[in-house]
């Protein structure tokens, strides 16, 4: 392929530009006949139909402790191409605790070891002030006011299902409590202390 000076490839470059131009904008007016369409039909109805908003995933998981007790409800939803994860405390003494999703979706009492290290699909070091950071499931910390209550919600660049490296892969994923706060910087877990609490994605 021919390039000019600035190396950009030149003649057959623009003549595929070109081609792809005309065939976008081909379905760019086919989109457009499509929404009119739509449209008018919309217009006729009594009511109009509502485009339902794609349904694309979602998971829950319930973090108990190893007793059994709830400690957390937590979410993942995907929403576009990032994953939007909650938690919400339900049963947790006032503090500040660690949260991560896991890698591995098995939650056995009463260490919960079998939930496998942070889920880190992109091979860093943990905490987002860890400048090797951050695992991809590195969580804010779950700070727990005296009434009980707390929450955080946070989107992650993550597939929640599809995809290279997804959440739900083959050996699923957990949301795992600490007993600590997590400091944000230390390998491989923030110093956040013993797995209090696990709930498995589903
Ligand atoms: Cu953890």
């Amino acid at each position: 392929m021919s390039s000019d000076r600035s190396g950009k490839p030149s003649v057959p470059a623009l003549v595929h530009d070109s081609e792809q131009e005309e065939t976008e904008q081909m379905s760019r007016t086919r989109l457009t006949l499509a929404a009119l369409a739509t449209a008018a039909l919309a217009g006729c109805a009594r009511e109009a139909p509502v485009e339902p908003a794609p349904v694309v995933g979602a998971a829950r998981a319930d973090v108990r402790d190893a007793g059994g007790r709830l400690l957390a409800n937590a979410s993942a939803e995907q929403a576009g191409d990032r994953v939007r994860v909650r938690i919400e405390a339900a049963g947790l003494a006032p503090g500040s605790y660690g949260a991560h999703i896991h890698a591995v979706g098995r939650c056995d009492a009463p260490g919960f070891d079998s939930a496998g290290p942070h889920w880190n699909p992109t091979l860093r070091q943990h905490g987002t002030q860890n400048p090797q950071g951050a695992h991809l499931g590195d969580l804010p910390n779950l700070l727990v006011g005296a009434n009980g209550q707390g929450s955080f919600e946070i989107s992650l660049p993550a597939s929640l299902a599809g995809g290279a490296a997804p959440l739900l892969d083959g050996d699923g994923a957990t949301l795992v409590i600490h007993a600590s706060a997590d400091d944000y910087r230390t390998d491989p877990s923030g110093n956040s202390g013993a797995r209090i609490g696990c709930g498995v994605f589903g």
